[in-house]
């Protein structure tokens, strides 16, 4: 019988590459989505696309338990990947409140619902490096401190502590990972690494001439997101749920990422972008280097590409779908 797995969070950048890696698996690939999104499917299905054939997708909503309930019950997962989120840092400065509630409600939600109707599941929470936020040590690994930053990194750590706790309440197994930065050509355009390719491409070819960005000064652990979701996979493999920390341990600003990124196509990044104070968010986190030595020992992984490589290949693919626009 094939292994089934349920995704919350499927049409997003790691949803996607979590998907495309479990139907390599041979696992039956179920994802939560909210209705709208299968009413939309040319806007919002687009990472997903080229898989919709080989996926089951239900719609259901993270800000209602009985959809979550009924949902679970109904697909009786054997590994639940719980991804969905407002993951937007900057958008959490404007509604707090809805942040907090769909995100830390959601992955309740989605707690509840596995332990009530599939205990036997094991279940992996999207944790991030926001949680410890403006950390005291570098690198930082699990046992640094939680100093968040945003009602995103809030709800991310009030999301941990409720994994932490079904854990040992209630024998779940639950794991988190706290993921470091990914990214990669499928990220979405509000993050600073897409808005940055996005823009080196169109400015090279023609289609823009400035980048309004914020603080150029904050240190970031950049990965590609098509190898983290093999950790997301790894966890919840081990015999026991834990905690892992997945970072690539070399941290890079702003202002490099942005320096490589326009040199690739042959400019000075000086010359296009404007500072801009409304980018500036109320209280950023400085730096964050991660140290994954755990996930490296007990689970194997490990990680090989380099950020050069990372930044090279969103420019080259955000090259290719200006040109066809
Ligand atoms: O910002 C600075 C900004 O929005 C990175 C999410 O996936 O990773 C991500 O969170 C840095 C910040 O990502 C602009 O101030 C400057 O210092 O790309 P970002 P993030 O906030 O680090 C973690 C691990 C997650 O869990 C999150 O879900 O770049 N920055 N100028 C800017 N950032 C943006 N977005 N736009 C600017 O114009």
């Amino acid at each position: 019988m094939k292994r089934k797995a349920l995704i919350s969070g499927i049409t997003g950048q790691d949803g996607s590459y979590l998907a495309e890696s479990l139907l390599e698996k041979d696992y039956e690939v179920h994802g939560v989505v909210r209705r709208v999104a299968i009413e939309d499917p040319e806007h919002r299905l687009w990472r997903i696309k080229h898989i919709l054939g080989d996926i089951e997708l239900h719609p259901a909503s993270l800000e209602s338990y009985p959809s979550i309930f009924r949902l679970m019950r109904a697909v009786q997962p054997n590994e639940v990947y719980h991804l969905a989120a407002q993951s937007f840092v900057s958008y959490s400065f404007e509604d707090e409140f809805s942040t907090l509630n769909t995100n830390i409600n959601g992955t309740h939600y989605m707690l509840s619902s596995v332990r009530e109707v599939a205990s036997r599941a094991r279940f992996y929470f999207a944790g991030s490096s926001e949680m410890i936020g403006e950390a005291n040590v570098t690198p930082q690994n699990e046992l640094t401190p939680f100093h968040p930053r945003s009602a995103y990194g809030i709800s991310k750590v009030a999301g941990f502590e409720l994994t932490r706790n079904y854990r040992e309440a209630y024998r779940l197994h639950a794991s988190s990972g706290i993921l470091f930065n990914h990214e990669s050509p499928r990220r979405g355009f509000e993050f600073v690494t897409r808005k940055i390719t996005s823009h080196a491409a169109k400015v090279k070819l023609g289609l823009s001439n400035e980048l309004r960005l914020g603080n150029l000064d904050a240190y970031r652990d950049w990965c590609h997101a098509g190898e983290y979701v093999r950790a997301m996979w790894l966890m919840l493999q081990q015999d026991a749920p834990d905690d892992y920390v997945i970072a690539t341990g070399e941290a890079h600003s702003v202002r490099e990422f942005l320096e490589i990124a326009f040199r690739y196509v042959g400019l000075d990044y000086q010359d296009y972008v404007v500072s801009d104070p409304q980018l500036y968010r109320p209280a950023d986190v400085t730096l964050l280097r991660g140290d994954s030595s755990k996930a490296r020992a007990r689970l194997g992984w490990s990680y090989n590409r380099s950020f050069l490589d990372l930044v090279r290949e969103m420019v080259d693919r955000d090259l290719e779908y200006y040109k066809k626009a």
